[in-house]
Parts: C-alpha cells; structure tokens; sequence
C-alpha cells in the first residue's frame, strides 16, 4: 500500500517541468507557476502529495508497472510536496490533451470561437485518462482527505473518486470559463461531464457568471432545483443520501508583492530603459503578453493598431506596440493556423506603415522569465488585454502589480474575468474594432492624473485579492462545505 496523504492536489501538469540538454538527458526545475506560489503554504503544512503528468510522453507501448511513486524519475525534493506522475503516452496526449480537451472542451467552453470537434475516440481517452487520474487519487488520499481537482481536463475526476471513496471531501476549480447553457447542451457527453462535476463538495470557477451558468444547468438540464449557493444531489450509490455540492466564484489572482517588488528592483528598471531606448525611445510603448492562443484576441489589437497607423492616428517612432507570444499547442491545427493567420498580419502592417529603423511593431515568439516580463511590464505605457474570452487573464493583474509608481494604463475586454475587478482599467468590448481604437487612443492620451487614479484604484483590488487569498477563500469554502460521511 502506498504512503497516504492529508491534501492531494490534482492537475493535469505536475509544478516541474523538464529540460533536455544537447546528450537527450533529462532534468527537472520547479515550475514558477502562481498555482504552485499560491498553494505552497498549504502544502508545505499539510502531508500534501500533488497528482499529474510531466508533460513529456511516457515510453510506448504504455506500461502501468511503471506506475508507482517509488519508481517516480523526477526526483522527490523538488516539489513543494511529494509528486505522483500520472503517465501518458503519445496516443493518449493526442486523443485527451490535444483532442478532447484543446479540440473539444477549450473552444466550447471559450463560446465556441474556435468551432468544437466531437469525436467519440477522443472522448474515451477522456473518460480512460480521468480514471487513470482517480483511481491514483484513491490509492493517495487518506481516510477523510481534502482533495483539489484543478481544471477542464479533469472534470470527471470529481464523480469518479466519490464513487471510489465517499469518505474524501472533493473541491473542484474551473480555471476557464463556464460556458452558457446553450453552448454546453451541445457536447455530446454533457450528461457525464456535469455528474462527474457534481462528484465535487465544492465547485469553483472565477466570476459568479460562470457560476450561474452551472446552476442553471442542473435545473435545465438534470432537473434539480439549485438556489444561489449550490445545489442538493441525491447519492444513487449512498442508497438516496441527499448530499449538497456548493457552487461559487473564487476569482483567482497572482503573487502581487512578488511582481511589485521585482517591479522595484535596479535590475528590472534598467532594463525596462533599455528596452525603451532599442524601441527607439518612442512616446508610447503598447504591450501584449499572451500565450499564443486564439482565445486570446491578438489580432483584435493588431487589427486596431493597424488601422490607428492608417489614418494616422499614431505614428511610426510616436508609438511602437510590441506583442510578446508564448509559444501554445503547437501539435494542434487551429493553434498552427493562429500562428500563420497572426505573423501575416504583422508582416502587413510592418509593410505597409513601418519606416526603415522605425518599426512600428516587434514581435518575440518566445517563453520569457518573470524578471523579463516584469521589465516590458514596466517599459509599457499602455497594456493591451483584449480576448475573446478568458477565463480570468492574469497577464492584466500582473501589468497592474508591476505599475509600483501608479502610472500606466490598462485596456481591457470586458470579456475577460478580470474585467469583474479591474473596472478602473478602459473597458473594450473585443468584437468593436472601433470602440477599441478610441480605448486604446483614450488610454494614451488621458490626463495623467486620472491615469494615476485609476492604476491606484486598481493596484488597491490586486493587492486587496491576491493569489494567497484565492487559494485559503477555496480552501476554507471547502472545509465548510456541506458533506455526508
Ligand atoms: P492562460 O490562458 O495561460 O491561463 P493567463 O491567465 O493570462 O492565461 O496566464 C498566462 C501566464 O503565462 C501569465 O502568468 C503570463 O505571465 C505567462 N506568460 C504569457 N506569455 C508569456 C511568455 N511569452 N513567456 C513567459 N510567460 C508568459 C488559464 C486561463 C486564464 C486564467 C489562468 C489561471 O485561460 O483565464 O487566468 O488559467 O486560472
């Protein structure tokens, strides 16, 4: 029997990430990601072990002897707790990862930009790869355990494990958004994925819109009768127990302290003024920072910027805007489409606005470190946010945390979660190429003084609800939650 543990922490991706060197070997570093920051306290005082894939392909053929946490390849002290890796193998990241979850669940749940595949043999790796999920979870999980399920990829897991071990108390969190009902009643599978989400004590998602959407769902499409807060279920395995799955919104947030303070440092303002001086020193520095994904709205703002150089609105030398892209997917076909459709795109507009040593645009495709990233935050006067569709967009409450003297301006969708909290930043509706001309102008040239007093207002909320307070506000809410033993 394995070693069992007080907290088990579920994702697809395990907090490391592994690097190869020139020879093939592998090491792994611990991912800086703000879900390990946020968590860590929590794990480091618990007997916690977290639950997920490496990202890199197991062997083929697929061996489950492997699967044991002692024979675990990445080393132990490397976590903020004990890791237990989850295997996939080619054939499984291609039907589950790459298929269901990025072809099917992530367009549908992003209100179907990108149209939803249904493919049945992409849902039974879906379906095979959650219990492979589950049933490791069940093995982990102490009598009476708080266990966390994170994320789209794993919403079966939840109904899963109660059926295993009614004893544990099960929170998940949905960290895209929850789509309308009209959209959800599309999936083929809707049926499965909301039992294996009712598995949970506690459903969370970022804003109370995805919240009610959940709710209105069970009474639409499983005939229950939710009120505000929740939903009661009845246990067809507990012989009838009537059990109450609480549903709410956790916005989820960033480490602010971290990023003002490396906002603050010698290192990071330096090379904030490098970056400036090799952009030619321009008036206004624009800024976008996404992962290369079609969610995310990066041709909304290029579209913009071009035509604000057409009718000469800005001017090459006046404003430069760069937009750094992480690379994304990039097994999938409509990320590899995204990829082609966006660099044309620019090509045309350096082309036909740009000026010999006076770009209008730059454009890095690359993975940057966080002190890098906080130097173009605090390079940029103006930062564009402008997806279709986002979850929460943490990229829009970095910028803000990275703005320690209060200037600076922050031109936001309002269909990105953050649009609930950051209500001082310009406000955009994504789809109205012409209102986000006039927010990106208004976001240039407004009074220096209402900038600062809306930066103020804003760094005030990121502050106020960090991502430490979203984590131990989850956690609570799950201790409190209703359960039946
Ligand atoms: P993402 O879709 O990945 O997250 P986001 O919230 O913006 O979107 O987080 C992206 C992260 O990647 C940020 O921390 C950002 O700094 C970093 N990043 C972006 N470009 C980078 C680059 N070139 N190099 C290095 N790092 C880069 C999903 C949901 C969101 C939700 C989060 C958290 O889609 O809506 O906010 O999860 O729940």
């Amino acid at each position: 029997m394995p070693q069992q543990f007080d907290l088990v922490v579920v994702a697809n991706r395990l907090p490391v990430a592994a690097d190869q060197d020139a020879e093939g070997a592998t090491s792994w570093t611990r991912s800086p990601g703000g879900l390990v920051s946020a968590l860590e306290p929590v794990l480091r005082k618990e007997h916690a072990v977290w639950v997920g894939w490496s990202g890199r392909p197991a062997p083929d053929p697929y061996s489950t002897e492997d699967l044991g946490l002692e024979l675990e390849p990445i080393p132990h002290d490397i976590g903020p707790c004990a890791l237990s890796e989850v295997e996939l193998s080619r054939e499984d990241i291609e039907g589950f990862y790459e298929g269901f979850c990025n072809s099917t669940i992530w367009p549908l749940y992003h209100d179907a930009i990108a149209t939803p595949v249904y493919h049945r043999h992409q849902w039974e790796p879906y379906v095979e790869i959650n219990r492979r999920f589950a049933e490791r979870v069940a093995e982990l999980a102490q009598e009476g355990a708080t266990v966390w399920v994170h994320d789209y990829q794993l919403q079966l897991v939840p109904g899963m494990l109660r059926e295993r071990r009614p004893d544990l108390r099960i929170g998940f969190f949905l960290h895209i958004p929850f789509p309308p009902i009209e959209l959800f009643l599309q999936l083929p599978w809707r049926r499965e994925v909301m039992q294996g989400l009712l598995g949970a004590d506690l459903v969370g998602f970022h804003t109370p819109g995805g919240a009610a959407n959940f709710l209105a769902l069970t009474r639409r499409l499983l005939e229950l009768d939710p009120d505000d807060t929740g939903v009661d279920v009845v246990d067809v395995l507990r012989a009838g127990d009537r059990r109450r799955v609480t549903v709410g919104a956790f916005p989820i947030s960033i480490d602010t302290v971290e990023y003002d303070a490396i906002a603050r440092t010698v290192e990071a303002q330096d090379a904030a003024v490098e970056i400036r001086e090799k952009l030619g020193n321009p008036k206004h520095v624009l800024l976008g920072v996404d992962r290369l994904d079609y969610t995310k709205g990066i041709d909304v703002r290029l579209k913009a910027v071009s035509e604000l150089l057409a009718d000469g609105s800005i001017t090459p030398g006046d404003a430069v805007f760069v937009q750094i892209a992480s690379p994304s997917r990039e097994n999938v076909e409509d990320y590899q489409r995204l990829r082609d459709e966006i660099e044309l795109m620019i090509g045309r507009a350096m082309g036909d606005h740009g000026d010999i040593g006076a770009p209008p645009i730059q454009y890095l495709h690359q993975p940057l470190s966080r002190e890098e990233l906080v130097a173009f935050y605090v390079a940029a006067d103006v930062m564009l946010v402008t997806p279709y569709r986002d979850g929460m967009n943490l990229v829009a409450k970095e910028y803000v945390a990275s703005r320690y003297d209060d200037s600076g301006a922050l031109v936001l969708s309002e269909f990105a979660g953050a649009a609930v909290e950051l209500t001082d930043s310009f406000l955009v509706n994504p789809y109205d190429a012409d209102g986000v001309k006039r927010a990106i102008l208004a976001a240039m040239n407004s009074d220096p003084d209402e900038l600062r007093a809306r930066m103020r207002a804003m760094r005030a909320q990121v502050f106020d609800h960090d991502v430490n307070r979203w984590a131990s506000s989850f956690l609570t809410a799950l201790d409190r939650s209703e359960y039946s033993r």
